[in-house]
C-alpha cells in the first residue's frame, strides 16, 4: 500500500512533472524564469512603412488579437500602399513589366504558409496564410498560388500601378552597359514584421515585389522560411530585408534564431549572422557598394536586434506603448 506521505510526494512530483511539460511541450511560448518578461507586447518591422504596419499591429492586439494576426495586417498596410514601390499593389516591376509578389508567414508552433510569383493579387501575405491554415503544404507558387488565391476569394488585381510602368519605362529606356541593374539602391522597403504579443506568442510575415528589375521568375529570400524569416516558439523570431541571394546562401533568419538559441542576445545574433552573409556574399558584396542586407529579431523576453551590413538601415520599433522610427547600426 502507498502511504499517505508517499502519495502526497509522487503527487506533487506529478504536478511539477505536468506544469513543466505543459509549459514546455503544449505552450512553449509561455512565460518560463530564463524568459522574464521585459515588456510585452514588441512590435518590429523594417524601414519606414514599418511604422504603419506598427500602429496597425498594435490595434490588432489591443483589440484581442494573436501576434500572428497583428504580423498579417500590419504588413497589409505596406501591400495596400502603392507609395510603398517595393511591396503589394505598386510594387516595381521585373525585366519584363511584370509585379511578381512573395510573402510568407509563420506563427510560434512551426506552423508556416509562404507564396511567390503571385501576380494577381495584393495581398499575397494573406494567401499564405491561407496556405499555412487550410493546405497541408508549405508553399505554392506561380499560376499555382494565383489560382489558389482566386479560390479562396481574393480579388484578381492589376498590381502595375502608372507610377511604377513609368519608372519601369524609365530604367528601360537608361539601360547601358554600365548601369547598376538590380542593385540594391532602387530596392529597399520590404517589409519583415515581428510581433511577441502579450502572452509571449511570437510570430511573423514578410511580403515584397522583390528586387525592380529582376529576371523574370526571379524569386528572393522574402517567401522562404528560413531565409527571410524564421520564428520558434521557445527562442524568438528573425527576418530580413535586402538582397535576397545572399540571405538564401546562409538561411540567414534561421541562423539568426539559433544564435538566439544558443542564448546569444538578438541583438548579437543579428551582429554574427551578417558577418556570416559577409564572408559567404564577400565577392558580390566588395564590388557594390548599395549592396544591403539587414536583419531584425526579437526574442521571448522582448529584446530586440537590428543590424544592416550597410549603413543605412532603418526600422520601426513599437515597444513600452511607443512607437519609433529608427536608425540600425551596420556592419560594414
Ligand atoms: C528580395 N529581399 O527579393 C528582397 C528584396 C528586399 O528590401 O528586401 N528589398 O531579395
Amino acid at each position: 500500500m502507498v502511504g499517505r506521505r508517499e502519495f502526497l510526494k509522487s503527487s506533487v512530483i506529478f504536478g511539477l512533472g505536468a506544469l513543466v511539460f505543459r509549459k514546455l511541450k503544449f505552450f512553449p511560448f509561455a512565460e518560463t524564469s530564463e524568459a522574464k518578461v521585459q515588456s510585452r507586447p514588441v512590435l518590429i518591422s523594417t524601414w519606414r512603412q514599418g511604422i504603419a504596419a506598427n500602429e496597425m499591429g498594435m490595434k490588432v492586439l489591443s483589440e484581442g488579437g494573436t501576434a500572428l494576426d497583428a504580423v498579417e495586417l500590419g504588413v497589409r498596410t505596406a501591400e495596400d500602399d502603392p507609395k510603398v514601390m517595393s511591396v503589394g499593389y505598386g510594387g516595381l516591376p521585373d525585366e519584363c513589366g511584370h509585379v511578381t509578389l512573395d510573402a510568407c508567414i509563420m506563427d510560434w508552433q512551426f506552423n508556416a504558409g509562404a507564396v511567390a510569383f503571385v501576380q494577381k493579387c495584393k495581398n499575397p501575405v494573406s494567401v499564405a496564410r491561407k496556405v499555412m491554415e487550410l493546405t497541408k503544404h508549405v508553399f505554392i507558387v506561380g499560376e499555382g498560388a494565383d489560382r489558389f488565391a482566386k479560390m479562396m476569394g481574393f480579388p484578381e488585381v492589376d498590381l502595375l500601378t502608372d507610377e511604377a510602368r513609368k519608372r519601369w519605362l524609365e530604367w528601360k529606356r537608361s539601360m547601358s552597359q554600365n548601369d547598376n541593374w538590380l542593385s540594391p539602391e532602387e530596392n529597399h522597403d520590404t517589409i519583415a514584421m515581428l510581433a511577441l504579443d502579450q502572452q509571449g506568442r511570437v510570430a511573423g510575415a514578410v511580403t515584397t515585389s522583390g528586387l525592380a528589375w529582376k529576371i523574370h521568375g526571379r524569386v528572393g529570400d522574402s517567401p522562404i522560411i528560413g531565409a527571410g524569416l524564421y520564428v520558434d516558439g521557445e527562442v524568438g523570431a528573425a527576418g530580413s530585408t535586402g538582397v535576397g541571394e545572399a540571405v538564401i546562401r546562409t538561411c540567414g533568419s534561421f541562423l539568426v534564431v539559433e544564435y538566439m538559441r544558443n542564448g546569444m542576445h538578438p541583438q548579437k545574433a543579428v551582429e554574427e549572422t551578417l558577418k556570416r552573409v559577409l564572408k559567404v556574399n564577400k565577392k558580390w558584396i566588395d564590388k557594390d557598394p548599395n549592396f544591403q542586407v539587414a536583419f531584425i529579431a526579437v526574442n521571448l523576453k522582448g529584446e530586440i536586434g537590428a543590424m544592416g551590413l550597410r549603413k543605412g538601415f532603418q526600422y520601426a520599433l513599437y515597444k513600452d506603448g511607443k512607437n519609433q522610427f529608427l536608425d540600425a547600426p551596420n556592419l560594414i
